[in-house]
């Protein structure tokens, strides 16, 4: 059984009444039992952390070592700014897929920098809460061709 944890960034946790002309109306119980339900679908197993707290989310990825095969993250605003998140990825080495609700790159200056994409195997941005139904595809897939996991 592949085991993922979805980690959620901060002010995620106000979806579905968060600025909805950007982010949606979906929110985020809907999104996580979206993806519980789709893991089970593709036999995986998800996990999932939601903080406003950068330290919370450098523990979660840091207690994924050793219990996951992989991290589904939207850092939200610390995407752009954190260098502690983008490190504990690069240290526990888990393979990690980065998604978006919005499209990034139709937004701000300030939104299209990414820390975490270098160490992310990709990015999934502006498809809504469909970003982390594919994101968790993505990953399953990418998972599944690795001969030690397959
Ligand atoms: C979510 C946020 O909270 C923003 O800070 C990012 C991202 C975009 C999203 O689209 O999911 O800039």
């Amino acid at each position: 059984m592949l085991k993922i944890l979805v980690l959620h960034g901060p002010n995620l946790n106000l979806l579905g009444q968060r600025e909805p002309g950007i982010y949606g109306t979906t929110t985020l119980a809907t999104i996580d039992a979206l993806l519980t339900q789709e893991a089970t679908l593709v036999g995986a197993e998800v996990t999932t952390l939601q903080s406003n707290h950068e330290g919370i989310l450098v523990d979660g990825i840091h207690n994924a070592l050793g219990q996951c095969h992989g991290l589904v993250i939207n850092a939200g605003a610390y995407t752009h700014t954190s260098v502690a998140l983008r490190d504990a990825i690069a240290a526990v080495n888990l393979p990690t897929v980065e998604v978006h609700l919005s499209n990034l790159y139709k937004r701000e200056p300030f939104r299209h920098h990414s820390h975490i994409a270098p160490v992310a195997l990709g990015q999934i941005s502006g498809f809504g809460a469909d970003s982390y139904v594919l994101g968790l595809h993505a990953l399953v897939r990418y998972l599944r061709a690795q001969p030690d996991l397959a």
